[in-house]
């Protein structure tokens, strides 16, 4: 149903023109993240996407709780936003990927909006941490988006069963793969893909293969640009002592 048609059914009250226009929005315009998925214990950087504003009304703030399994978050800057963490105190202090006492965690990354964000402009919000041991689990993030007027509860959960395409608002959703070994950040204790069993997949061992050829050619460039000095430190030298 379209907007012009409810301008001729003009007798509609808003708030069923309301839930009418939610129900047409598309499901790509939610607030949505991508990868929508990663490894166990991998780290990642999630981007989380707000494709509209609350029924057109310019979006000024956007709230994104993590979930309590995920201990550690950290959000990209962004020149057009105040970003703030909120921190949570943990029921138990524990120990991070290096080795520090950690008594809290972020429980949400609220994003004030500098110029509010036009409806029909999207932006993006990203956010590196690293996906929790708890390979099948689903990873929510509900988000608040908050406009100049209204606001968008992206909270909703899909019960069993249900397709999170029948919910109006779904909050965005994160599913945790099985660990693959992969793991970027090796020495860390808490992820379970600091692996020390050995069994590495034949595509961990291509990535850690082509790893290694990056990090040789900035190795190459590198000793290049050190003859590159030494040379002209040598010609400086030479005409210093023949001045
Ligand atoms: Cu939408």
């Amino acid at each position: 149903m379209s907007i012009r048609t409810f301008a001729r059914l003009g007798a509609l009250p808003a708030a069923i023109a309301a839930i009418a226009l939610s129900l047409a929005s598309p499901a790509s315009a939610h607030v949505t993240v991508t990868p929508s998925s990663a490894a166990a214990g991998a780290y990642t950087i999630a981007t989380f996407s707000v494709g509209h504003g609350c029924e057109a009304s310019p979006t000024t703030s956007i709230e994104i709780q993590v979930p309590e399994s995920v201990l550690s978050v950290t959000p990209t800057r962004t020149s057009f936003y105040d970003v703030e963490k909120t921190m949570v105190d943990l029921d138990e202090p524990i120990a991070d990927s290096h080795g520090n006492e950690v008594t809290e965690r972020v429980g949400s990354i609220v994003y004030t909006a500098r110029t509010p964000l036009p409806d029909g402009m999207r932006d993006t919000f990203e956010l590196s941490f690293q996906v929790p041991d708890a390979e099948g689990e689903t990873l929510t993030f509900p988000t608040i988006q908050t406009c100049e007027e209204g606001e968008t509860a992206w909270t909703e959960v899909a019960a069993d069963g249900q397709d999170s395409d029948e919910l109006d608002s779904p909050a965005p959703a994160f599913e945790i793969l099985p660990a693959s070994g992969s793991d970027g950040h090796r020495g860390g204790t808490a992820g379970p893909a600091a692996d020390t069993s050995g069994e590495e997949t034949e595509a961990t061992a291509t990535t850690a293969a082509a790893d290694e050829d990056s990090s040789m050619l900035g190795w190459v460039g590198l000793g290049a640009g050190l003859l590159g000095l030494l040379a002209g430190g040598a010609a400086l030298a030479r005409t210093r002592t023949t001045s």
